[in-house]
């Protein structure tokens, strides 16, 4: 009884203090940043997602009270010619990771509601199948900042 306490404690602990990272019971994210381009360009978000349940996670939107428009997006560079087209779900298997990363795959925050700068934290509600969603804070980061 007293470990499974410890063990809510310290999942709490986690949760309140480190930023950029969430941990749920069946998902996590860390690394949640996202890339800040001047006036009003379309922004990116990039993050891990693992899936730590035993079952297929899909996740299939976005969305932020900081952003008229949120959607998932992939990268592509045919021809040379480079692209993105908007994904309708992304489905991780389980106990894998997904990673959203420049050139790849990316949220795309559109029409922002607010001034942003970097330093600022963003919340991001990303939304999966079966209507489970999860709260994310993102950091405002420059273009290119790792
Ligand atoms: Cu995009």
């Amino acid at each position: 009884m007293l470990k499974v306490v410890a063990n809510a404690a310290l999942r709490l602990f986690i949760l309140t203090l480190c930023a950029g990272s969430v941990h749920a019971a069946e998902v996590e994210v860390t690394d949640a940043k996202l890339s800040l381009l001047p006036g009003d360009l379309p922004s990116a978000g990039y993050f891990n997602l693992t899936n730590t349940s035993d079952a297929p996670l899909v996740l299939v939107g976005a969305e932020s009270a900081s952003f008229h428009m949120t959607e998932l997006h992939v990268s592509t560079n045919e021809d040379d010619v480079a692209q993105m087209h908007a994904v309708e779900e992304i489905e991780v298997a389980p106990g894998e990771s997904f990673i959203f990363a420049p050139m790849g795959y990316h949220l795309m925050f559109m029409h922002r509601t607010q001034v942003l700068e970097e330093g600022d934290s963003v919340e991001v509600v990303l939304h999966f199948k079966d209507q489970q969603e999860l709260q994310v804070p993102f950091n405002v980061v420059a273009p290119g900042a790792h």
